[in-house]
């Protein structure tokens, strides 16, 4: 590094000292915390973005949300140039450059990491693209993060303004394939491929007058106001937007996490509502579920989560697949022997498991977090995954797309029509509407809808794909929760030695009993699901390995 560099590092980075005795990690999504200790960690982390841009050659995406948490936090993530998740390799990069504890910590750390990674610094020129959703706390954070990529010489910012967290990366994503980024660019995209998938609908299997409205609920958030503007282009489309403008709080009593763990109607929700389709996202649009409104005397719901979305999805691509390569007579086969994988974790309830497994679908699971199970996904032609907290997409090989467009060219000349012709073209219009950077609420929402008028279903008959076994989550304060190691997607406890025999003696109890214990990447706990065939037996088995964690583990053991 030179030495005009190095006085430019110093001279920025004094203006941001870290918060004393405050530790922070780059976990599952990035960093989180209270707003008003991130500021240093912003700029730091714009420090990141502009060096990874540089050794990438490519657009880099830096977004500032905290998703479903508070409103008074806040947090950071990079978006890689393939639009996904920042490279694991270069995380403990990330935590170091958060803790330094003065500037010339941080000075030195870069150096050695330049040196290392062989980044170079001179006549080179870096972008990134920043994108932040509604918190107030949002805009301070933005100039944090614009003063970090500055520090770097050549290293340009490029401010998208309020986005939700898959525009953002939709936008690294289309950049570094050579497309054109803007808003509208992303809005046409979907509506267009949408509109396009609402045409192959066959006939006679559009809604009933009743199916027709879809109510959303907004978190208070970005994606409501997003909605808002897909709405307006995509005018034939019937939905009421709730829970958006300036009067409610971001995430409190509504948005999908909460209505994913606490099953019960988000604010704005209630008796008239009974029986319809509804759904909610979280505070950054990147996680959908949906929901129907049980009954006027309570506030319960059918909660119709990500595992449902995720089959959903699964059925209708598997359909379309078949069609595509179905032999006529003794006609050449030109199918393309697609490999389909479903990607769940632990947390997926055993009966969407066991359903897509029965429907011929291979399914692997991996640890919680969206870089493990996109990673997995990637492995496949088309990859389907989804958390059952409602995060989740679909990805397409290039190979197989490549493949998909000449058929489907072919296809329009020889057999126009065809239900094998419709067959492509459905697949192409899913490959555009899905967001293959990263789960997208909106992306996903368009899809279900599409989907569910091609099936020509209500929520009801959607959610009784399966019905879900009694599940229960629990979670324990521990002295360390580091302690818990696990492998197998976090099935098996390795450490402490003993507690996975005693973990399963205790689900040998239960019919149909599951349970497994996780470290907790977000919060300082370790997390407890059960599952078994009754809902007092799910919440039994998860009381107990509670107390056998707090008996290993836990203030009160030895
Ligand atoms: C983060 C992850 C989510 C995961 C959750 C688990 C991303 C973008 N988000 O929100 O995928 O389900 O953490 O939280 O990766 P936990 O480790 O506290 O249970
Ligand atoms: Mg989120």
């Amino acid at each position: 590094m030179n030495e005009k560099q190095q006085t430019r590092l110093l001279e920025s980075s004094s203006r941001f000292s870290p918060p004393p005795g405050v530790r922070l990690s780059y976990g599952t999504a990035g960093f989180r915390a209270d707003a008003s200790l991130l500021h240093s960690t912003v700029f730091r982390i714009g420090i990141l973005a502009a060096l990874r841009s540089l050794k990438t050659k490519s657009v880099i995406g830096l977004m500032i949300t905290a998703s479903h948490n508070k409103v008074s936090d806040n947090g950071v993530k990079i978006a890689d140039p393939s639009g996904g998740m920042l490279s694991q390799h270069w995380e403990p990069f990330a935590d170091a450059l958060a803790n330094a504890p003065d500037s010339q910590h941080l000075l030195q750390l870069i150096d050695e990491f330049v040196k290392k990674e062989n980044i170079a610094l001179e006549g080179r020129s870096a972008e990134v693209l920043l994108g932040r959703d509604t918190r107030p706390s949002g805009e301070a954070l933005l100039e944090a993060a614009k003063q970090g990529i500055g520090s770097i010489t050549g290293a340009v910012a490029v401010d998208m303004g309020v986005l939700t967290t898959p525009q953002l990366h939709w936008m690294v994503r289309a950049r570094n394939k050579g497309i054109k980024v803007t808003e509208a660019d992303y809005y046409d995209q979907l509506s267009s491929s949408f509109r396009c998938l609402i045409d192959l609908t066959p006939q006679g299997s559009e809604f009933n007058k009743m199916n027709e409205k879809l109510i959303v609920d907004g978190a208070n958030g970005v994606g409501g106001e997003k909605l808002v503007v897909l709405k307006k282009i995509l005018n034939d489309l019937d939905i009421e937007i709730r829970n958006f403008d300036k009067g409610g709080v971001l995430n409190e009593g509504v948005g999908a996490d909460y209505v994913q763990k606490e099953k019960v109607v988000p604010r704005g929700f209630g008796p008239p509502d009974v029986g319809m389709r509804c759904a909610s996202l979280d505070g950054d649009a990147d996680r959908l579920v949906y929901f129907s409104v049980l009954s006027n005397a309570s506030d319960k719901i059918d909660l119709v989560d990500g595992d449902k979305i995720l089959s959903l999805f699964a059925l209708y691509i598997k359909d379309q697949l078949t069609v595509l390569n179905k032999v006529e007579g003794d006609k050449e086969n030109k199918s393309y022997q697609a490999s389909l994988g479903v990607v769940q974790t632990a947390y997926a309830n055993g009966a969407s498991t066991d359903y897509l497994k029965h429907a011929g679908l291979e399914v692997v699971l991996t640890p919680t977090g969206v870089k493990y199970l996109h990673e997995k996904a990637a492995e496949y032609d088309i990859g389907i995954y989804f958390e059952a907290n409602g995060h989740g997409t679909i990805l397409f090989s290039d190979g197989f797309l490549h493949w998909l467009e000449g058929r489907s060219a072919e296809l329009a000349l020889t057999s126009k029509g065809t239900e094998q012709e419709m067959a492509t073209l459905r697949l192409l219009a899913v490959s555009k509407l899905i967001n293959q950077a990263v789960g997208d609420a909106l992306s996903g929402l368009l899809l279900v809808e599409a989907i569910l008028q091609h099936m020509g279903w209500s929520i009801q008959r959607w959610n009784e794909l399966y019905n879900d076994f009694p599940s229960r989550q629990l979670k324990v304060k521990v002295l360390d929760r580091t302690a818990v190691v696990t492998t197998n997607a976090e099935t098996v406890v390795v450490k402490p030695l003993g507690i996975q025999e005693r973990i399963n003696a205790e689900t040998a109890k239960y019919p149909r009993g599951r349970c497994f214990i996780r470290p907790s990447g977000t919060e300082d706990v370790i997390r407890v699901y059960a599952e078994a065939n009754t809902e007092e037996a799910a919440d039994k088995l998860a009381t107990s390995v509670a107390q056998l964690v707090d008996q290993f583990l836990g203030f009160g053991g030895s």
